[in-house]
């Protein structure tokens, strides 16, 4: 397995596609996703495009049908939800379809869509879908940040290290051998500085100060930084669709 990372999806090259690519965007959209399909939602069908969204989710079932949308770290008006892993409960999603759509996270998932297997990870699920990659062993793999509106985000990078570190451990290999560029290697670092306190990077990151500023974000960082708390692998099914496997 050969594993390369990049910072945001404007960093993924063209032309080519990974037999595999894992999406992070631990601020909080694979966070959310995760909760979401751990508590039982149907599935979980990103956009990156509101309007798409918007149609989609009008011709499904409304009783089973959530609109979740953010936009700049707040919800979208007239959405039942925003981007919160809190807010995804086994109560409010069982059995439905989250329709989302957020600033970074959803637009990295359509730029690798087309990958054979596309995953989504985060710190709360980082060894479960590094097991699944074991499994499978796909050859190539390209592990994709979402950043910031296509700048580098440090909470995304310590994910892909984290990722990284369970690859390591689980396929017990060295980074030397499975490290495709710098960017991953570099990763690998950043979680060493942090793993014993992931929440203190969360927080330093410049989206974690963004969430501070919006108000009061405190269980989010919590949940968002809780590493290994679950064990579904979000996994695309059909295009755009993401669900439990
Ligand atoms: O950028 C994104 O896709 C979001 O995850 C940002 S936020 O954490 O919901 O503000």
């Amino acid at each position: 397995m050969r594993v390369s990372y990049f910072h945001t999806p404007e960093r993924v090259p063209h032309g080519s596609m990974a037999d595999a690519a894992v999406v992070i965007d631990v601020l909080r959209a694979t966070s959310t996703m995760a909760w979401a399909l751990h508590n039982g939602a149907e599935a979980v069908q990103a956009f990156a495009d509101l309007d798409a969204l918007s149609a989609a989710a009008a011709a499904w079932p409304q009783e089973l049908c959530i609109r979740a949308g953010e936009r700049g770290g707040a919800k979208l008006e007239g959405f039942d939800l925003g981007n919160s892993p809190l807010a995804v409960t086994a109560e409010f999603v069982a059995g439905k379809r989250i329709f989302m759509s957020t600033t970074n996270g959803t637009r990295s998932l359509d730029r690798v869509s087309t990958a054979a297997m596309l995953f989504t990870a985060a710190l709360v699920n980082r060894s479960a879908v590094a097991k699944r990659l074991c499994q499978q062993n796909p050859e190539t793999v390209w592990i994709v940040g979402s950043g910031w509106e296509g700048d580098y985000s440090l909470e995304d990078s310590l994910a892909a290290g984290a990722l990284a570190d369970a690859l390591l451990q689980i396929g017990a290999t060295s980074l030397k051998k499975f490290a495709a560029n710098d960017e991953l290697s570099a990763s690998h670092a950043l979680w060493s500085q942090w793993k014993t306190n992931p929440e203190q990077a969360l927080r330093l990151a410049s989206h974690g100060q963004r969430l501070e500023r919006l108000g009061d974000h405190d269980a989010d960082f919590a949940c968002c930084a809780a590493v290994d708390s679950l064990v579904v692998v979000p996994q695309q099914t059909e295009m755009g669709v993401l669900r439990a496997t």
